[in-house]
């Protein structure tokens, strides 16, 4: 048995409908011979095609010549049968990325054509056919023409370097063993495989918390290692070989550092942005790096918040800092992605990136983006959008999104974060005037999407099976973010469970129902958040209800709950364009979703269907439930469909979220009681 899983890179033998047009066409296969992410492409195939076909492929060292078909990937450069039949104008219009699949006819023969103007795009293309091949698509009249949206597609890897333990991972511990460099591990390349299966450009190792691990690791002789060590000379040296193993993928390396690495790693006495020795040491830095590792991406810097250090120790602004950095970087056309998630003096956390970064629009070097979190508070179940978005148009913006699900069950709860990034692309910011939507932003050179990543040891690579479809998913919606939910969802159920139209509708259902039953026994709904249990003792914190340990995020009194961020509270609505601020600043044109964390209502203030806050409150906690226990059901339903392994393992996991369901529910009714006062009309809450 496998040491892990292979997730949607499954591979089975295809039914014997489709079999004979697919051997038919890819029994034979020419990969023209050059990149590194060609000699990836032949080995996915090698994996692939066997298992697909139940036949070994041909694979010819030169085009073929065979009177059968055959499969050809390659530019039209590398191949005149490429370029004649698909021709090269409208392969050399596409994006770096972008490629074409054709079923063509050659010499009488019926073959198949993966081109793209960059190796990179025959990857995609690659695995985009085998996609079709593993859901048993027909591929005789194939014209697909694709495109990523966004330029950057990147994975934050918030893995500690050393302790091997990742932030925020509920999949075990860090699948990334640096002590070990320049040895590989096969899981990299298998995990390489499953990201540029699903288009991810660039990977960003270290944790973004790159000094002081909050917890001790099990062996204390790590402790004296910390992430900001990977710029070490020796380290960048080991570090080669892991980005070479990205490489092969078209996926280019990057790093979390730390801002005060001159002094860290270097031997200067300031970090001070200004400092024409912190610059030199920075472009010093950059040089050595570029010269082990050619397609490095960039640094990811997380300056001036939870402890870390950033441009405010000297009294200069995250332009000086981001700048400064990607100064070094700029010769070798590297990128800066500095974080706009920041603390300050506002009372009102909401407030305070767009308070921040705003007035600095337009003032950063032309290689740094500003990577913003989706809400303003911190990746909770549901936030309202940004308020920077579409704020700054003169500056290079990524929205950065969470796969792992910290505040959403983590490695337990079936929680699907798809339908809420559909709900935060099609957001309208009114940037533009009506009809600017989040997923407009981001287009330009220089932005892009950023996901936080969910991997780690486990067979299972995110805790918990369901959960991979967080990582299918997001690669998706970052390469076309108007793709529909039931495409995405599909896919990677068909790849994933097969292709039964009971299992595909039934774990389709589940993923797409989880969300808002997570939202409902999680918060009560309404706009409601951080109402979690907040220690830092163990890496399940954010885990358990504890609604009065931070009453500040839902405002919650013996008179009435939510936050005023109206003209007359935080200002916070305020920050948004036009119409959009005033639909927030009304209690009676703000969408019920998001009415508490907008307003603070009296406990029976009536919402528009009659029923007073706390009682929709109590009824939603109510109804998270029942629907837990729905999604439960359907998942039993799939006994015997799906192999034991993976059901057992899901089902387990669903008890467990039914009884964790049941515990969020009983603690958040109880609180609302306790300071309302109103018992539940049903007499399920405060009536004994
Ligand atoms: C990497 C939240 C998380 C932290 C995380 C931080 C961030 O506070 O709980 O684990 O730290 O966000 O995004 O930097």
């Amino acid at each position: 048995m496998n040491q892990y899983d292979s997730c949607w890179l499954r591979y089975e033998r295809v039914p014997k409908g489709r079999l004979d047009s697919y051997r038919r066409r890819c029994l034979h296969a020419y990969v023209a011979e050059k990149a590194p992410e060609l000699s990836a492409v032949r080995d996915e195939l090698r994996r692939a095609l066997p298992e697909l076909l139940g036949r070994d492929p041909h694979f010819w060292q030169h085009p073929p010549t065979t009177t059968d078909g055959f499969l050809a990937i390659g530019t039209p450069d590398d191949m005149a049968m490429i370029a004649e039949s698909v021709g090269t104008d409208v392969v050399d219009d596409l994006a770096d990325g972008g490629y074409l699949l054709r079923s063509v006819t050659w010499n009488g023969q019926d073959c198949l054509v993966v081109t793209a103007p960059t190796d990179r795009g025959l990857v995609y293309g690659t695995f985009h056919l085998l996609r079709l091949l593993n859901t048993h698509e027909p591929v005789d009249d194939l014209d697909v023409c694709e495109e990523p949206t966004y330029e950057n597609r990147l994975l934050n890897q918030w893995d500690t370097p050393f302790h091997r333990s990742v932030e925020r991972g509920y999949g075990g511990e860090s699948i990334f063993d640096w002590e070990r460099l320049p040895d590989l591990r096969p899981r990299y390349e298998d995990y390489a495989r499953l990201l540029a299966s699903i288009g991810i450009n660039g990977i960003v190792f270290n944790n973004v918390n790159t000094t002081k691990p909050e917890r001790a690791s099990a062996n204390a002789a790590f402790d004296a290692f910390e992430g900001w060590q990977l710029l070490e000379s020796h380290r960048l040296e080991a570090f080669t070989s892991l980005a070479s193993v990205f490489r092969r993928y078209g996926i280019r390396p990057y790093l979390s550092v730390n801002f005060a690495a001159p002094m860290l790693v270097g031997d200067l006495d300031t970090a001070d942005p200004l400092d024409e020795d912190v610059r030199a040491w920075w472009r010093a830095k950059a040089d050595e790096i570029y010269e082990l590792v050619p397609d490095f991406g960039g640094f990811l810097v997380k300056a001036d918040s939870e402890g870390q250090p950033g441009p405010y120790d000297y009294g200069r602004d995250h332009v000086d800092g981001a700048n400064a950095i990607a100064r070094a970087l700029e010769p070798h056309d590297g990128r800066v992605w500095w974080r706009a998630f920041v603390y300050g003096t506002h009372e009102d956390r909401a407030v305070q990136a767009y308070d921040t970064f705003q007035p600095l629009d337009g003032d950063f070097a032309d290689n740094v983006t500003v990577q913003i979190k989706n809400g303003p508070i911190d990746f909770q179940p549901r936030e309202p959008v940004s308020t920077l978005f579409g704020a700054m148009p003169e500056t290079d913006l990524g929205l950065e999104l969470q796969i792992t699900q910290e505040y959403t069950g983590q490695g337990v709860h079936a929680t699907y974060h798809l339908p809420m990034w559909n709900e935060i692309f099609a957001f309208d910011t009114h940037a533009d005037g009506p009809g600017s939507p989040v997923h407009s932003l981001f287009r330009g050179d220089g932005e892009g999407i950023v996901g936080v990543g969910s991997v780690g040891e486990d067979h299972s690579w995110t805790g918990t099976y369901l959960a991979q479809a967080n990582l299918y998913a997001f690669g998706r919606v970052a390469w076309d973010p108007e793709m529909p939910a039931e495409t995405v969802t599909e896919e990677w159920v068909r790849q994933t469970f097969g292709t039964d139209e009971n299992v595909v509708d039934t774990v389709t259902r589940i993923l797409h129902d989880s969300w808002e039953a997570c939202i409902d026994y999680e918060t009560g709904g309404l706009g409601l958040m951080h109402m979690m249990h907040n220690g830092e003792e163990h890496l399940e914190n954010h885990f358990y209800p504890s609604p009065d340990e931070w009453p500040g995020y839902h405002g919650a009194t013996d008179e009435g709950i939510g936050v005023n961020r109206t003209s007359t509270g935080s200002g916070y609505a305020g920050q948004y364009r036009g119409p959009v601020a005033g639909r927030y600043e009304s209690v009676e044109d703000c969408p019920e979703e998001l009415l508490l964390f907008f307003h603070h209502l009296p406990w029976t203030h009536e919402l528009e269907d009659g029923t007073t806050v706390v009682q929709r409150l109590y009824d939603n906690c109510f109804a998270g439930v029942e629907q837990a226990r729905q999604l439960r059901d359907e998942w039993q339903s799939l006994d015997g469909e799906i192999d034991e392994r993976r059901f057992r393992h899901v089902a387990e996991r669903f008890d467990e979220q039914v009884a964790q369901a049941e515990r969020w529910r009983d603690v958040l009714t109880d609180y609302f009681y306790e300071h309302s006062g109103v018992p539940d009309e049903q007499g399920r809450v405060g009536n004994d």
